[in-house]
C-alpha cells in the first residue's frame, strides 16, 4: 500500500515504545530534520563562502577535515542538544562521547554528521547519518562503555542525503519512510512509502576498484564474478548516496577491508565505521527487504566493542547480498 505518513506519526506506529520514548523519538527526529534543513541551506552556500575545502586539521579516525564536517558537527549538536531527550552523543568527529543531557536523556545517539565530504569540493552529494539506541539497564558509568551496551537495543536510525534534493529516511525497524525538504516552506513533508528494495534485487554493484588487489582473495574472487554477469557499476564515494540509489534501483554497495598500499595507508579491519555507518545503513537495509553483513555475518550480529570500530560493509538488496555470500564462501 501506497500512504504518506508524516514525521510526526512515525513514533505513534510503534508498538514497542514507550509513551515518553514516542515523544523524546518525535523530538530527535524534528532536531535531525532542523539540522538537515540547516545544513541543506548552508552546503548550497559552500562555493560562494569558500567553505568546501579542508579544515586544516585531522579527525580521531587521521582523516583529513573538511570545514563543513565541523560545521555538520556543530548544527547537529546543538539541535541534539535542545530536545533534552539524549544523555551522550557519539560522533565521527569527536574521540569521546559528548554528555548532552546526562540521566535524564531517554537515548544516546551516533552520528556521522556528514559524510562523503571530501566530494564538496566538487559539489558532489554527501549525507548524515544517525542511529537512536536505548540505554540498558543499569549500564556503566563510562559513557564510551554506556552506548556500547546501548548498541544492541536500537531506537531508530536515519540518514539525511544533500543532492539535488534533500531527502530523510527513517526506520524504527518495521518499514523505511522517507521525506523530501520543501525549502520554501523549511519542512521535510512525506513521500509515498513505504521504501523497500525492487523485487529481483536489481543490478548495481558499488564499489571502489582501484583499491581491489589490495582486498581479501575472496573478495578479489568476488569482484571477478562480475565480469560478463548482467551488472551495471556506479560509485559516488558517499555512502548515502550510493546506498540511496541501490536502495531506490536495486543494487549492492560493498567497502571491504584493504591491505595497506607500499606499507602505508589501507584500512584492514574495513574503512566505515560500525556505530555511526554500518550499523544504521543495516538497520535501514533490513526494514527494505535487504541485508548487510561484514563479510561473513550480519552486521547487527558483530560485537560492539569500540565507539569508532571500523567493520567491512557489504550492503544491499537480499538476492546480491546473498549472492555476495555464496561467492566468498565458495572454496578456492
Ligand atoms: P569521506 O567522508 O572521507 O569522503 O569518506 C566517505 C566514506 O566514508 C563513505 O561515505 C564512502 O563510501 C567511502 O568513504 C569512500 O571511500 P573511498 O574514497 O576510499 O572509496
Amino acid at each position: 500500500m501506497d500512504e504518506r505518513v508524516g514525521l510526526d506519526e512515525l513514533p505513534d506506529k510503534e508498538a514497542g515504545l514507550s509513551a515518553p520514548e514516542r515523544e523524546g523519538a518525535r523530538k530527535v527526529l524534528w532536531a535531525l530534520a532542523a539540522g538537515g534543513r540547516e545544513m541543506a541551506g548552508l552546503l548550497a552556500l559552500g562555493p560562494l563562502k569558500g567553505l568546501t575545502g579542508a579544515a586544516g586539521a585531522v579527525n580521531v579516525q587521521g582523516e583529513e577535515v573538511q570545514a563543513f564536517d565541523e560545521i555538520a558537527q556543530e548544527v547537529f549538536t546543538r539541535t541534539i542538544r535542545e530536545t533534552g531527550a539524549v544523555r551522550c552523543l557519539v560522533s565521527e568527529e569527536r574521540e569521546s562521547p559528548e554528555i548532552l543531557n546526562g540521566s535524564s536523556g531517554l537515548f544516546h545517539v551516533a552520528m556521522d554528521p556528514l559524510d562523503g565530504s571530501s566530494n564538496l569540493a566538487v559539489s558532489g552529494p554527501v549525507g548524515s547519518i544517525f542511529c537512536v539506541f536505548r540505554p540498558s539497564a543499569g549500564e556503566p558509568s563510562d559513557p564510551s562503555a554506556a552506548v556500547l551496551r546501548s548498541v544492541l537495543s536500537p531506537v531508530f536510525s536515519a540518514y539525511v542525503l544533500y543532492s539535488v534534493s534533500t531527502l530523510l529516511v527513517v526506520t524504527f525497524g518495521r518499514e523505511v519512510r522517507q521525506f523530501a525538504l520543501d525549502p520554501a516552506r523549511g519542512e521535510f513533508l512525506p513521500l509515498p512509502g513505504p521504501l523497500r528494495f525492487p523485487g529481483g534485487g536489481g543490478d548495481i554493484v558499488s564499489l571502489n576498484a582501484g583499491n581491489a588487489s589490495r582486498w581479501r582473495e575472496e573478495d578479489q574472487r568476488y569482484l571477478r564474478s562480475l565480469s560478463g554477469a548482467p551488472y551495471s557499476a556506479r560509485y559516488v564515494g558517499a555512502l548515502v548516496m550510493d546506498f540511496h540509489r541501490n536502495l531506490k534501483k536495486g543494487g549492492i554497495y560493498l567497502y571491504p577491508g584493504d591491505m595497506p598500499k607500499g606499507g602505508s595507508g589501507g584500512h584492514p579491519e574495513g574503512k566505515l565505521r560500525l556505530l555511526y555507518e554500518a550499523i544504521p545503513m543495516a538497520l535501514i537495509a533490513r526494514a527494505a527487504g535487504g541485508e548487510a553483513v561484514d563479510g561473513h555475518r550480519p552486521i547487527l550480529d558483530v560485537p560492539p566493542v569500540h565507539i569508532h570500530q571500523r567493520v567491512p560493509l557489504v550492503v544491499g538488496s537480499r538476492p546480491l547480498v546473498e549472492r555476495y555470500l555464496r561467492i566468498v564462501a565458495a572454496p578456492s
